[in-house]
């Protein structure tokens, strides 16, 4: 019989796919259903993210958790005890209200969402149905386009180039599996190119090439000859998805690019970013200018925004209040959605909620850093997403998401359905089902 009242919860240190000290919550319920969850941890943090309790001190650069793991089995545990667990807004309306701060920095952001996460998913174990389904509950859903990584830069690559993330979406593609294999064609292609082209350095953070590129240029260039190489038409079939993460190398007014020393003010930032909108088959734009340029995320929305979709990430730190604000003001046409951002599920999915009630396009992300946990894989399919952005086509922590993707996938048989060109809710968007 189900009783999803928590009988034991356990905090525990793990480790993350950067070497660094993470928080794992295990999750014991009356029923004998277990969860467990692993806290992520980003690089290019936004300043209204929910904050991570580090250690301090010299051990591990300071980002040791015993403190988080205390937090979880001194604090968190004992006032969760025997509480039923159905209801997780409830629960994690609790957790809010132990931290008692704005940020989450008393008990640790780690701590607190690692938490919601395992209880939900003992509460999908204690239902025995897969976690996609317990939170789809009955709503129709849809296979997520998957953003994947080919170049990382930016705070992932020693700043080798500015732009973070050079990616790729495959919304031509018939199927999620289709769209990854066209994908590991393209990844493969690049990688060739560059070896010919003596680029090669090495792997960035997320597992995606860390190029010796001479410019963000050269990046989109060969970018768009690995989709050609591959056998793909840029645009129609596949397009390049950038994560600019602008706040890492300026702020509202003055961006600062390391590969030629140049400094541009917000209208320059945005022509330059206009320039390859013009050139290159961009779909997608994450976080064009810093997190605080309120004016230039309006200005490149007004501009770009029927052209391609606008993400704000760093911009809106998975926020309802911030996404809804941004619809009101034209300053984004999409929202990335981090749960370790918001700090809990609950928060997570309100504001999913708040970019689909305002139009936006919606894409469920990982971290920078990260591990084998796959829950973002089944709340992209769960809270019928449309995107998915986990990093590169290569490391296990990141192909362990891909791959349970393709586990849901092929659940589902032949009601499963892509969400390809639909993932898009920009102006303009050219529906396209043409096969290579
Ligand atoms: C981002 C993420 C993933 P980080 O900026 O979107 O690429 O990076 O986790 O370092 O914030
Ligand atoms: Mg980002």
């Amino acid at each position: 019989m189900t009783d999803a009242r928590i009988a034991k919860l356990h905090g525990r240190r793990v480790w993350d796919s950067r070497g660094r000290p993470t928080v794992e919550v295990e999750a014991h319920l009356a029923d004998g259903a277990i969860g467990r969850a692993i806290a992520p941890a980003g690089a290019s943090t936004g300043q209204g993210e929910a904050l991570d309790l580090r250690d301090g001190g010299p051990r591990f650069g300071g980002l040791d958790v015993h403190r988080a793991v205390g937090s979880v089995n001194d604090e968190i545990a004992p006032a969760l005890l025997r509480l039923d667990t159905t209801d997780q807004e409830a629960v994690d309306r609790l957790l809010i209200d132990l931290d008692g701060t704005p940020d989450r920095s008393r008990l640790g952001g780690n701590a607190i969402v690692a938490t919601s996460m395992a209880l939900l998913h003992a509460n999908a174990a204690s239902a025995d149905v897969p976690l996609w389904q317990h939170l789809a509950g009955g709503r129709p859903v849809r296979i997520p386009l998957p953003e994947i990584q080919i170049f990382g830069g930016g705070a992932h690559a020693d700043r080798r180039v500015d732009v973070q993330d050079f990616m790729v979406v495959c919304p031509a593609a018939g199927s999620f599996s289709e769209a990854l294999d066209w994908t590991a064609e393209i990844y493969r292609a690049a990688g060739s190119l560059m070896r010919k082209a003596g680029k090669a350095q090495g792997v960035a953070d997320e597992g995606g090439f860390w190029p010796a590129f001479d410019s963000n240029e050269e990046a989109l260039e060969t970018l768009t000859r690995a989709i050609e190489a591959a056998g793909f038409t840029p645009s129609s079939q596949v397009g390049i998805s950038l994560d600019v993460a602008a706040s890492q190398f300026g702020s509202a007014g003055r961006y600062t690019l390391a590969l030629d020393d140049r400094t541009l003010d917000t209208a320059a930032l945005i022509d330059m970013l206009g320039g390859w909108i013009d050139q290159y088959p961009v779909l997608s734009v994450e976080d064009p200018v810093g997190e605080d340029d309120h004016e230039g995320m309006i200005e490149f929305t007004r501009r770009y925004g029927n052209r391609c979709q606008v993400i704000g990430d760093d911009y809106l730190v998975t926020n309802a209040k911030r996404v809804e604000a941004a619809a009101t003001n034209g300053a984004a046409n999409a929202v990335l959605v981090k749960p370790n951002q918001a700090g809990t599920v609950t928060e997570a999915h309100q504001a999913l909620r708040a970019g689909k009630e305002a139009g936006f396009g919606t894409i469920v992300s990982a971290r920078s850093g990260e591990t084998e946990d796959v829950t973002v894989a089944h709340l992209s399919v769960g809270w019928d997403a449309g995107q998915l952005k986990v990093g590169s086509f290569t490391r296990s922590e990141r192909m362990a998401k891909w791959n349970e993707v393709l586990r849901i996938e092929e659940s589902l048989g032949d009601s499963a359905e892509f969400s390809g060109w639909s993932a898009f809710t920009f102006a303009g968007t050219e529906p396209s089902t043409t096969k290579p």
